[in-house]
């Protein structure tokens, strides 16, 4: 915000350059106001003097104590109980440039952000961290600010730039997303440099933690080592999952509330989002849409199909292998996001194991057997049998359930592998109490689901109301349809199948490749059929669920059969 009461006229920086202290009282009546008089606030005010000029990047600890010139934008500027802090950006970084009055008064009250400075600081520490303290300080004419903005814009844009790293695996469908990746990374390399906060939102399962934690190790250091500060990683940094199978309006209004109260209270500027494994289909729009207004940009990287493509319009980028004519089955959201992640920095650690994880828990390896292959065998190099990652899939599935939308950037980090040995023992000590848990889940489900045929088709339903019991039940019922779903076929052979979970208000389904479904093509018979049941849902060609109201649950059933008929052959 400018200073409306600022006259550039009276405050120019040649005032300062002349020295002339007795000129400048008589113009700025705020230093009697202020009770500016004694003589070491005034000393403040001092011209600039031959100072070295350097960039922020020049400027380090090993430069303790020394005066130099710098020449920035102020960002944002932070009242403390002592001095205040004006963070200030020139082509190359920033610093805080700490300003002092008396405790908690406001320095240079005319300086606002966005305003462009020149200043004589000394180099200093403050909890471990280069800082200047201002020395002498002049606002630059609004012509020399305009002129630095473009330069410090045009440099950004310029260390924005990636290269480029080869793929991990071999495979067309990368290929093809390669300049989205590109255009994507750059953008989120831009936000980091322009201290942008960003916001990771995941889809709640193993493929979309996956995501999100390629993502993040990708994007931490970079914010870091962009402020200089560790503690930056918390302030422009979260990753959190979305708690609905999409990026809803209720995850929407939250990011946005606490980011205008950030904006407000710490002048932050309005985040870009990134939604993985999410953020594809049509119940995506409103959440993204709603972002926009308030000033929220959003990146997605999804893998999940959809018929029609509403997103890319609303977003910087829009990155899924639909847009390439992919069905989302040849690559999960963890695959792609580990590939993007090496996009957005190429020294990211720690994820190369990921990507075959994802793809086994999300299934990938019946689409794509070779990818998954391909990346296990890179997770092997890195000491990541199958098993094991099968395990730490396991945990993340049931960890994902009990900690439900918190972020637990720390606990995550275990099961990630920071470090190895405790991931081991978290692992080897939860993946057996899970695999019991699911067992139970198993039989339950087993012991529950009834059988008909349906021309050639198996169609096997779970009355999951009835079956299960409450209180935080693990496997969920989602999960637990889907191990019957893959037990019938391998304890009896049933290759052409359909299985529902059927709740009174929601059903979930799998369905093998045999069978032919499409949950897509079941939701828009429903709505032709049963325009009064309000149907609703989403997810891929063979898994995913649909909600409806309740008192229309049997016409819903009714008409799954008479679809699963239509489409068995
Ligand atoms: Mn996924």
């Amino acid at each position: 915000m400018k200073n409306k009461k600022f006259d550039n006229k009276k405050f120019k920086k040649k005032d300062f350059n002349k020295g002339n202290k007795k000129n400048f009282s008589k113009d700025r009546d705020f230093h009697k106001d202020r009770g500016f008089s004694n003589d070491r606030k005034r000393e403040k005010f001092v011209p600039l003097g031959n100072e070295e000029e350097l960039t922020f990047k020049e400027i380090t600890s090993d430069l303790n104590k020394k005066r130099v010139q710098v020449m920035g934008t102020v960002g944002k500027i932070v009242q403390t109980k002592g001095p205040t802090i004006f963070v200030v950006t020139d082509s190359t970084g920033s610093l805080s440039l700490k300003g002092f009055e008396k405790p908690g008064d406001r320095s240079y009250p005319d300086i606002n952000e966005g305003d462009s400075i020149k200043a004589t600081i000394e180099i200093g520490e403050y909890n471990g961290e280069v800082e200047g303290e201002i020395k002498a300080l002049s606002k630059l004419t609004e012509e020399e600010h305009q002129k630095l903005t473009k330069k410090i814009l045009e440099e950004q844009k310029k260390r924005a730039k990636t290269q480029p790293p080869e793929f991990l695996i071999k495979s067309k469908i990368l290929d093809n997303l390669k300049s989205l990746f590109i255009k994507a990374a750059e953008e989120i390399r831009l936000a980091i440099i322009q201290q942008r906060p960003i916001i990771v939102r995941h889809h709640n399962d193993t493929d979309g933690y996956s995501s999100g934690f390629a993502l993040e190790r990708a994007i931490l250091p970079l914010i870091e080592k962009e402020q200089n500060s560790e503690k930056a990683g918390w302030e422009f940094f979260q990753r959190a999952p979305c708690a609905a199978p999409f990026y809803e309006i209720d995850d929407s209004i939250r990011d946005v509330a606490q980011s205008l109260r950030n904006e407000a209270k710490f002048s932050n500027k309005m985040p870009l989002v990134i939604i993985a494994d999410n953020g594809s289909s049509p119940e995506d729009l409103m959440a993204i849409k709603h972002a926009k207004v308030h000033g929220m940009d959003s990146i997605v990287i999804d893998h999940h199909f959809s018929s029609e493509d509403v997103i890319t319009k609303e977003v910087l980028t829009h990155i899924n292998p639909f847009l390439v004519g992919d069905d989302g089955s040849h690559f999960s959201a963890g695959m792609l996001c580990t590939e993007f992640a090496r996009f957005i920095n190429p020294e990211v650690k720690n994820i190369s194991q990921i990507a075959g994880m994802a793809g086994m828990a999300d299934r990938i390896d019946l689409g794509n057997p070779k990818a998954v292959e391909d990346y296990l065998k890179i997770a092997k190099k890195e000491g990541y049998s199958k098993e094991l990652l099968n395990d730490i899939a396991t945990v993340i599935d049931f960890v994902s359930a009990k900690i439900r939308f918190m972020e637990v950037r720390e606990y995550m980090e275990v099961i990630f592998g920071e470090p190895r040995e405790k991931q081991k023992e978290l692992v080897s000590l939860l993946a057996p109490h899970i695999k019991n848990l699911e067992k139970k889940g198993l039989a339950i489900s087993v012991a529950n689901a009834q059988q008909e045929l349906i021309k050639k088709t198996t169609f096997q339903t779970i009355d999951i109301d009835h079956t299960f019991p409450g209180f935080g039940f693990y496997p969920k019922p989602g999960m637990c349809v889907g191990m019957t779903h893959d037990d019938l076929q391998k304890t009896k052979k049933t290759t052409n199948l359909v299985s529902a979970g059927i709740m009174n208000t929601a059903i979930t389904l799998r369905a093998t490749d045999q069978a032919n479904f499409s949950v897509h093509d079941l939701i828009t018979l429903l709505n032709k059929k049963l325009p009064n049941a309000f149907v609703d849902g989403g997810g891929h060609k063979n898994a995913g669920s649909i909600t409806f109201l309740p008192n229309k649950k049997d016409d819903v059933v009714k008409i799954l059969r008479e679809f699963i008929r239509e489409r068995s052959k």
